[in-house]
């Protein structure tokens, strides 16, 4: 195999600039402080605590390491299906280290994941491999998300999951409880321990297109 074929990356995606990501940091930490105070979720910690225990601190139970992104494509260093078509396409050769605007319009958690929806726009979307929503009936594109934070023993790969399941969930009608009007946005739980916070208004902030190795 060429040098090249031996360094394709882990993932392509979008990483905010570091004052954006420190916002978006906030943000998450904002929001987590919020539930735990909130009567509402109190009722439902049971979702987030098998065992029974009666307080669960939101901040330590979601953890994440490496630096945040919105994944475009899995590569698994070239062994994922459609890696090496994806890597060498002209799109992706010549968007490589460009910089885009992101769109978050809202947070979502649930016992497994904490994350933040990207709404994509159509030049993203040309970023966007044509499996990413695969088995369901979802908009292409759906799947886009940062994850902010992981349960313990839970892979990142979980947070794209969990937003189509959410999406999957409205797809069909399923309204969800109204929580409440925060400071943040419209708060609504799907039950099962799942909540989206709905923001007052999306964050936007830059992003670069790049892949990571390690
Ligand atoms: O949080 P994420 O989007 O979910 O970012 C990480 C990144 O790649 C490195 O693990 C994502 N990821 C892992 N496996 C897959 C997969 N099979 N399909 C899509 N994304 C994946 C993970």
């Amino acid at each position: 195999a060429s040098l090249e074929t031996f360094c394709y990356p882990l993932f392509y995606g979008w990483f905010p600039h570091h004052t954006f990501r420190d916002q978006l940091e906030g943000l998450a930490k904002d929001f987590l402080k919020t539930l735990d105070s909130l009567e509402a979720f109190k009722k439902h910690i049971s979702d987030f605590t098998p065992k029974g225990e009666e307080v669960v601190n939101l901040e330590q139970y979601f953890q994440h390491t490496g630096p945040l992104h919105c994944t475009t494509k899995f590569c698994d260093y070239g062994n994922a299906p459609g890696a090496k078509e994806y890597i060498e396409s002209q799109i992706v050769q010549q968007r490589y280290g460009s910089v885009t605007e992101l769109e978050l319009p809202a947070l979502f958690l649930t016992p497994r994941t904490l994350g933040v929806r990207v709404a994509l726009t159509l030049e993203q979307l040309q970023l966007w491999p044509s499996d990413a929503e695969a088995g369901t009936t979802l908009p292409r594109g759906s799947r886009g998300h940062i994850t902010l934070g992981c349960a313990q023993g839970v892979e990142p790969v979980q947070t794209g999951v969990d937003l189509l399941q959410i999406l999957q969930l409205q797809q069909q009608g399923r309204e969800g409880e109204a929580v409440g009007d925060l400071e943040q946005g419209q708060l609504t739980y799907y039950g099962d321990g799942v909540w989206v916070l709905t923001l007052r208004e999306s964050r936007v902030g830059p992003a670069l297109f790049s892949s990571f190795h390690c």
